[in-house]
């Protein structure tokens, strides 16, 4: 594989409904759309930085910057057997993840549609789960009201969703919980932090306990490794990494240190599917299970998170649901829907198996530009 030209996309898309996390709210979602051409083959990836560097350091435009000025010059013109190859040829550049990932996943599927093979099979998924589907979960954002939260779980569960994820902040944890609770008994429940609380709030965090939540995700420090396992030690409640587990290492070190029970494995924090799969493999050596999370993704980015979703050690339903969640149309025809038993199909077709819907994209496209092989190797 050789990349001759990669091209990027500015689009901004309106959100169907505000998302609210610990650290704000959105109403819309700015993204990157990365295309790498080789011989008039093409493979998409979409950056999931988003606009602000609340969830990670990373914007949309630190992503653009970095993809045109460092990545792109190392990669294009450069021969490369594998994809998985990519991660390490960036390696003089420090960080920026999520822009890496981009371009590596973009080159996965190009990889694959060059050997007429689908993504899921490229990236070693097994093959009951690329035939009975992915199983789905979704998460819901902070509400006006205790009420709504109520109503908005109702509405995910008779979709069929196989477990439900809330977000939680100081003044919004256990009163969230234990509405859902009372209202809707021992469904399948887990509770995300994005590091709203420090360790002094272990004694509080301790009220979740007697709710039997699936894990809890990411209470403390983005980057904390340490007082999250002084933390676990005092929750019975399994603690759920995201924003921590951005490489190998940092897996390696919580799971050595007992910092999380459980992984979240979101391509874009680490760097690629590359890094993601090497993740999923410790993950699945310590017998710690994962599952795959989410960034509000368009269908591209949704669709590359279904076929890394069909390796064994994604045991935990995942942050990837209906595309109608978030976007009203979405990039992709037809759009990835759940089945009413909360299962995602797998698209069978070459790469990621989507076809993207061109029109909606160049109208959403803000900014463009075309990067290609200088040097006139
Ligand atoms: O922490 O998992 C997170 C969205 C944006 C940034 C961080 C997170 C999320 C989600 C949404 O929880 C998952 C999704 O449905 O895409
Ligand atoms: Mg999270």
């Amino acid at each position: 594989m050789r990349i001759e030209r990669i091209e990027l996309r500015l689009l901004r898309l309106p959100l169907v409904r505000f998302f609210e996390t610990s650290f704000g709210r959105i109403t819309e979602r700015p993204l990157v759309l990365v295309t790498v051409e080789e011989d008039g083959a093409s493979g998409i990836g979409e950056c999931v930085a988003d606009a602000n560097p609340y969830y990670s350091s990373e914007t949309t435009r630190t992503a653009w910057h970095v993809i045109a000025e460092f990545i792109a010059p190392l990669l294009l013109g450069r021969e490369f057997s594998h994809p998985r190859e990519i991660f390490g040829a960036l390696k003089a550049i420090r960080g920026h993840n999520m822009a890496k990932a981009a371009v590596e996943m973009a080159s996965w599927d190009l990889f694959a549609k060059q050997r007429n093979e689908s993504l899921s099979s490229v990236l070693g998924g097994s093959a009951a789960t690329i035939a009975a589907g992915i199983a789905s979960g979704v998460s819901i954002g902070i509400q006006h009201s205790f009420e709504e939260l109520a109503e908005r779980v109702g509405i995910e569960l008779a979709a069929g969703y196989r477990r439900v994820k809330i977000k939680i902040k100081p003044d919004w944890d256990v009163e969230a919980v234990e509405t859902v609770r009372k209202r809707f008994g021992s469904i399948p429940l887990m509770v995300d932090a994005n590091a709203a609380y420090r360790l002094d709030d272990a004694t509080h965090l301790g009220a979740l306990d007697p709710y039997d939540l699936m894990m809890i995700e990411q209470p403390l420090d983005y980057d904390d490794i340490r007082d999250h396992s002084r933390l676990q030690a005092r929750l019975r409640t399994p603690i759920c990494l995201d924003e921590s587990i951005h490489s190998v290492r940092a897996a390696e070190e919580a799971i050595e240190q007992g910092a999380c029970r459980i992984i979240n494995i979101k391509p874009g924090r680490v760097g690629g599917h590359g890094e993601a799969v090497r993740v999923h493999d410790l993950a699945a050596a310590r017998r710690i299970p994962v599952w795959h999370g989410g960034m509000l993704e368009t269908g591209v980015g949704r669709a590359h998170n279904i076929h890394l979703s069909t390796l064994p050690n994604f045991t935990l339903p995942g942050d990837v649901a209906a595309s109608r969640r978030y976007f009203a149309p979405d990039l992709i025809d037809p759009e990835i829907e759940v089945r009413a038993d909360g299962t995602i199909a797998v698209p069978t077709g070459p790469g990621i198996g989507v076809a993207v819907n061109l029109d909606r994209v160049v109208r959403a496209t803000e900014e463009r530009v075309e990067l290609r092989d200088t040097t006139g190797g």
